[in-house]
């Protein structure tokens, strides 16, 4: 199946954050791409990423990045596709300066932003097949199903309080 959501990365250090992202397209049977492209290494990929994702059918671009993460904000600029940004973790700040660099979009060019590190991932993840799901009603149905599961753990897990 055609790819429908774009996994770009800055770096392949940061595939240990974002394969979380791919882990639930997978589980959720999304068809998914993913890339390394870098904003300050591969910038003329980057723009070419951007300007050409929609053509190839991709719908929603998660884009991850550490420290000076420009790729979010810099894609989003090049395209009207939605545009979700993972701020990595960082090893000098933690992964503040990613976060920052990600969420203080200017106003017209919008990043969804999520939490930093293998939370964010997820989310970025369900976030883009929430997107896909408002269109699709098999997707909606699977992501009801897993909140309910998510729901019956967290019920189930008193019982680990022993
Ligand atoms: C960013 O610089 C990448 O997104 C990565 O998080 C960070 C460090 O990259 P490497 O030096 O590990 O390649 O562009």
């Amino acid at each position: 199946m055609e790819p429908k959501v774009g996994v770009i990365m800055g770096s392949s250090s940061d595939w240990e954050t974002m394969k979380h992202a791919c882990d639930i397209l997978e589980e959720l049977q999304v068809p998914y791409e993913k890339q390394v492209v870098s904003a300050h290494r591969t910038p003329d990929l980057m723009f070419e990423y951007a300007e050409g994702a929609r053509s190839r059918g991709i719908q929603v671009i998660i884009a991850g990045a550490g420290g000076a993460a420009h790729l979010p904000g810099m894609v989003a600029a090049k395209t009207t596709l939605p545009v979700i940004g993972v701020p990595v973790q960082s090893r000098a700040l933690n992964g503040l300066d990613s976060l920052l660099s990600i969420v203080q979009m200017p106003g017209g060019v919008p990043v969804a932003t999520v939490a930093i590190g293998k939370a964010g991932a997820t989310n970025a993840g369900l976030l883009a097949a929430q997107i896909l799901g408002a269109f699709d009603h098999d997707l909606a149905t699977k992501l009801e199903a897993r909140r309910e599961a998510t729901k019956a753990q967290v019920l189930e897990s008193t019982g680990d309080l022993t």
